[in-house]
């Protein structure tokens, strides 16, 4: 295998061996996770669409670790890895994705449409940048209720090129609204490149324009991620208004269950998955560093694997919603 890029970055890890051990855990088990979706999907238990995380672990591992109880997310289309990092229980998102009841949206929303108050998810959004104006709302309520929470929003290159989130960042540095746009930057919207659909250099420094500061951050270094998010989270907390993380990504599998896969080559996505590999990167710092074995690494394998499995299992066995749900949760009821 090709000498590691971000080693020498990631000498000094801002995290306990305790820390760092729970990274790897939680971007596992996304990996695995979207894996038995694709299988599942090729089984013919997934309908519609499907978008997989798999490459782009280390984001929402490295902010969910900059995160605290209470602090909001939303996201694109691209969400299962933000639902498992944020602690959402992988049967309820797999038994979503194959349309059952057990399913975070009763079996009706699939993998695009999932939500949960208690863990602060806001979404599960189909509509490229939609999320970004809904992120920037809920800093609103948050600073309104004068409470100390920070919204993640998150959505990609593409969608960062969308007139809406220049309109959402112009309100939210203008009433100092606690909310990190996260523009996860995995260098594709569908099979464009980034090359063919900006001129920009950076997207991050877009925010001058409005006044928001931000910085690109190395997105296949979990801990480079964390320490972003750290930074950006303080500057929410602390009321100096949004800050901007472009997040350097790269994802392994097709824009979603139908890629042509003609607008990239094998190569590339070979590099990056050999030199880059996030999940790899905490491993061999884990071995080097003498804070596990091989054996306590396979063990954390093996419990993944079996979450996994009993989330493909319940995802199978829960029935499907009776045809009288078609008529629940179209309309809030009034009291709520
Ligand atoms: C308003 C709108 N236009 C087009 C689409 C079709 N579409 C779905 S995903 C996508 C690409 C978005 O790419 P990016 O924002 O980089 O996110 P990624 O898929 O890479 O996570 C497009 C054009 C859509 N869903 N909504
Ligand atoms: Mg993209």
């Amino acid at each position: 295998m090709a000498a590691r890029k971000p080693a020498a970055k990631a000498k000094k890890p801002n995290v306990s061996a305790e820390e760092l051990l729970d990274h790897y855990r939680q971007m596992l088990l996304i990996r695995r996770f979207e894996e038995k979706a694709g299988q599942l999907y090729g089984m013919g238990l997934i309908g519609g669409f499907c978008h997989l995380y798999i490459g782009q672990e280390a984001v929402v591992v490295g902010l969910e670790a900059a995160a605290e109880e209470g602090d909001k997310r939303v996201t694109s289309y691209r969400d299962h890895g933000h639902m498992l990092a944020c602690g959402m229980d992988p049967k309820g998102i797999m038994a979503e994705l194959t349309g059952r009841e057990g399913g975070f949206s009763k079996g009706k929303g699939g993998s695009m449409h999932m939500f949960s108050k208690e863990k602060h998810f806001y979404g599960g959004h189909g509509i490229v940048a939609a999320q970004v104006p809904i992120g920037a709302g809920l800093a609103f309520a948050d600073k309104y209720q004068g409470n100390d929470r920070v919204t993640f929003t998150y959505f990609g290159d593409g969608a960062a090129n969308q007139g809406q989130v220049y309109e959402a960042y112009n309100m939210a540095e203008l009433w100092d609204l606690p909310v990190i746009f996260v523009i996860e930057n995995n260098q594709y919207a569908m099979g464009t490149s980034t090359k063919r659909s900006t001129k920009s250099p950076s997207y991050w420094e877009r925010g001058a324009a409005y006044g928001i500061p931000g910085e690109e951050v190395d997105g296949m270094d979990v801990l480079a991620v964390k320490e972003a998010g750290e930074k950006a989270v303080a500057h929410c907390r602390a009321g100096k208004g949004p800050y901007i993380l472009e997040i350097k990504t790269y994802r392994y599998r097709g824009h979603s269950m139908s890629d042509p896969a003609k607008y990239r080559t094998r190569e590339e996505v070979q590099k990056m998955r050999e030199e880059r590999d996030a999940i790899e990167g905490v491993r061999s710092l884990l071995l080097t560093g003498k804070h596990a074995t091989e054996d306590d690494l396979k063990a954390i394998d093996k419990e993944i694997k079996a979450i996994v499995n009993e989330a493909a299992e319940f995802s199978k066995e829960s029935p499907e919603p009776a045809l009288e749900e078609l008529w629940t949760d179209i309309y809030a009821p009034l009291e709520a």
